[in-house]
């Protein structure tokens, strides 16, 4: 069974979804969709996701959204057994990776309201919140106090969890903010991400777009000001 991936090189947690789709080696055929056109919203895309969002897949009669959701189904259903599972069986492990995959959604929501990528996609307006930075570090800081305990962010070894709180990061890493001095394992928990063999296929594209789009859409706010 092939799986039938919606998806668009701009969205973070399409990206992570794809993430796990190549760890785990599972066959599937992406379909690009078009947010310019708001094809997201069209009827027969709510047919598959109601709310409209990417990411969102269709594995023969289930069709399921929420980027997190997707990674586990997928795990669930097709991770090999191996000492080192991306969602592992174990329960007490599995629940730490659960907790993580919630944090994930609020850090995510952290980082995107800092960025104000929706203030400066829909509002016309030119900068950051530099008022949410003690967010951010408080963000920083769960990560660092995750990897004081372990090699990855839930375990001794890569899970989903880190997929899906690495997507935040990586779209900071956009921004100019470089203050990461007290994070020393977060940098290099980043890196150890960066440098999995399938990183770049799965977002090389679409960080560069994002990064084109974020400083294009400031300089232009600016402009228009
Ligand atoms: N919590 C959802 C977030 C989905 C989401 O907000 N997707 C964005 C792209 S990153 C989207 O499709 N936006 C288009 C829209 O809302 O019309 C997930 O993790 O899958």
């Amino acid at each position: 069974m092939v799986i039938e991936f919606y998806t668009n090189p701009f969205s973070p947690p399409s990206r992570m979804v794809s993430m796990t789709l190549v760890a785990l080696g599972v066959e599937h055929h992406p379909h690009i969709i078009d947010f310019s056109t708001k094809e997201q919203k069209a009827p027969w895309f709510l047919a598959i996701n109601p709310r409209g969002k990417l990411p969102a897949v269709r594995d023969g009669a289930l069709c399921l959204a929420e980027s997190r959701a997707i990674s586990t189904y997928l795990c669930n259903m097709y991770e090999k057994d191996t000492k080192e599972p991306l969602y592992p069986k174990d329960c007490k492990l599995r629940a730490r990776v659960d907790e993580i995959l919630y944090v994930s959604e609020a850090t995510y929501e952290t980082f995107v309201e800092f960025m104000n990528i929706r203030g400066i996609m829909y509002r016309g307006e030119a900068s950051k919140n530099d008022h949410l930075l003690p967010e951010v570090h408080k963000a920083l800081g769960l990560y660092e106090g995750y990897l004081s305990k372990n090699t990855y962010v839930a375990a001794s070894h890569l899970t989903i969890a880190d997929f899906h709180m690495a997507s935040p990061l990586l779209l900071m890493s956009i921004t100019d903010f470089n203050d990461y001095g007290k994070y020393p394992q977060t940098v290099e928990w980043l890196d150890k991400i960066r440098s999995l063999s399938y990183f770049d296929q799965c977002n090389e594209e679409g960080l560069k777009l994002m990064e084109h789009w974020y400083k294009a859409a400031i300089e232009k706010n600016i402009a228009a000001e």
